[in-house]
């Protein structure tokens, strides 16, 4: 019997694998702080706040993989991001570690590197440049996710993900891009192979305009098929003529890194 647990799973991201991953696994444990509505053929549903600590332990025990999309997922208040994305994925990764599960996928942010110049190709050893809190929580993911391998033989593949929606709204999420059947073709691919270790892969679909460099987590053999490029004559993407000048256009992480401290904005 083998059981995967979905965190994050009633988020945008999260419904989609829901989903997409529905069968794979004999039961797929799908969680999240808000409610799920009922069981689906094949699932668990457990509603679970990631900062509550007995309760994570009680949600990862029986499970033989995680996929940790959980969490806060944009920027907001620094006591909202140290609850759900600094105690929470420290309690995840505590919960495998006492109840033995030995591999993780781990939802990271393309936040994490968000202040490089887009002109830079980036790969998994470019420096950490965050734009945000949010992205600040998602480098500490990363390096406890590190720790944990390191010290406690626990695998992870740390994904940046890029823009995982329907479809690219602009000029810069036509880069990073990623659909939600290559994120599914590669969490399947992270399960599957039969060594992952600690890596680091930047989620991005096949775009013909890329800022990210996987050759070093290529050993994991995930080839996405989907590009931005189908999307290339949308009015939306058409009509998106950025300032170069401006910081939105130059850094990676676009209007991230224009953006004020979340506590001045929202006073
Ligand atoms: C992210 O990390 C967010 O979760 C997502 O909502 C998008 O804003 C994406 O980054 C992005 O960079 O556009």
């Amino acid at each position: 019997m083998s059981r995967l647990l979905l965190t994050g799973a009633g988020g945008k991201v999260g419904s989609e694998l829901r989903k997409s991953l529905n069968g794979w696994k004999d039961i797929i444990r799908v969680s999240d702080i808000a409610n799920l509505g009922e069981a689906r053929d094949g699932e668990e549903v457990v509603e679970c706040d990631l900062g509550d600590k007995d309760a994570v332990m009680k949600l990862v025990e029986g499970c033989d993989i995680i996929v940790h999309l959980g969490g806060q997922s944009v920027e907001h208040s620094f006591e909202t991001i140290l609850n759900a994305n600094i105690k929470g994925v420290y309690n995840i990764y505590e919960a495998a570690r006492i109840h033995g599960v030995k591999r993780i996928l781990f939802a990271s942010s393309n936040h994490v590197t968000g202040f490089h110049n887009q002109e830079t190709l980036l790969d998994a050893k470019s420096e950490f440049r965050p734009d945000s809190m949010y992205g600040v929580s998602k480098g500490y993911g990363e390096l406890l996710a590190r720790y944990y391998w390191d010290k406690f033989g626990i695998e992870t593949a740390a994904v940046r993900i890029g823009y995982c929606f329907p479809r690219p709204t602009n000029k810069r999420t036509m880069s990073i891009w990623m659909s939600f059947n290559d994120f599914t073709s590669m969490i399947k691919q992270v399960f599957e192979t039969s060594r992952v270790g600690y890596t680091v892969i930047y989620g991005a679909s096949n775009n013909k305009q890329r800022w990210w460099d996987n050759h070093l987590s290529s050993y994991i053999g995930w080839q996405p098929e989907d590009s931005s490029e189908e999307f290339a004559n949308d009015s939306e993407v058409l009509k998106d003529t950025p300032d170069p000048l401006h910081p939105d256009t130059k850094y990676q992480g676009g209007f991230w890194t224009s953006n004020g401290a979340w506590e001045d904005e929202n006073k």
